[in-house]
């Protein structure tokens, strides 16, 4: 069985394992899983063979002894769900778990995406240094909420699972807004995830990918 994923053969985020094919890696280390990438540039994403993996035209796209899977949320469920390691075998401790990863990407990340993309691409934009205000107040909601429920608690459901690898990864794109500052418990849980060996290795992976890329067209 060999499973390939794909990912960005530039990504924009320039090695800071922010781009989504990063927690589909982290799972796969997690769950022991080896794995091969297909490296795709802005140009073929948009082409009919990734088409066909990723109807949208974006990484990552996941492919398993004939299995075509797109969306990291599945992809990442769909690992946990085969690995070891990444639910728990009680039964509502699982379904919980698997609630954390729905929750990440449909509760956590729309406003925190709104809120970076603003950051990163709206900035020239009249309305900018109106709207941004607006948009922190809604990611410090969820940031809020998400710290009083995780309390003093290494984890969201007792042991790491792929809940908790989900909302790590959606909150390290907030790593460069200095919000975590307002909060201490959810920056020390981001630094727990990422202290994990299988985050490390993912990391450097796609890290390895940006670094050769720039040799590449340097
Ligand atoms: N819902 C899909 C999923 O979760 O798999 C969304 C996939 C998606 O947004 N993919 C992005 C993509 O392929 C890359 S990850 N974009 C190209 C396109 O749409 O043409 C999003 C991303 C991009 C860049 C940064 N960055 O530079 O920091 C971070 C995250």
């Amino acid at each position: 069985m060999t499973i390939t994923i794909s990912a960005f053969a530039q990504s924009p985020d320039r090695g800071q394992g922010l781009a989504r094919d990063m927690g589909v890696r982290w799972a796969l280390e997690e769950a022991g899983l080896p794995y091969e990438v297909r490296l795709v540039s802005f140009a073929a994403m948009k082409e009919a063979p990734h088409l066909a993996h990723q109807p949208f035209g974006q990484i990552p796209s996941y492919e398993e002894d004939g299995l075509v899977l797109f969306e990291s949320g599945a992809i990442v469920l769909h690992i946990a769900e085969r690995g070891p390691g990444l639910l728990p075998d009680e039964p509502h401790a699982r379904a919980r778990s698997i609630a954390w990863i729905f929750a990440a990407l449909s509760t956590l990340e729309p406003p925190v995406i709104e809120f970076t993309m603003a950051a990163l691409f709206e900035r020239d934009r009249p309305w900018y240094e109106a709207r941004q205000p607006l948009l922190e107040t809604r990611v410090r909601a969820r940031l809020g909420q998400l710290d009083s429920r995780l309390g003093d608690n290494d984890w969201l459901e007792g042991t790491f699972s792929a809940g908790d690898l989900m909302t790590i990864t959606v909150l390290r794109r907030l790593g460069s807004s200095g919000l975590f500052a307002d909060y201490p418990r959810l920056a020390a849980y981001i630094a727990r995830g990422e202290a994990r060996p299988a985050f490390q290795r993912a990391f450097a992976d796609q890290l390895a990918v940006f670094t050769r890329s720039q040799t590449a067209s340097g």
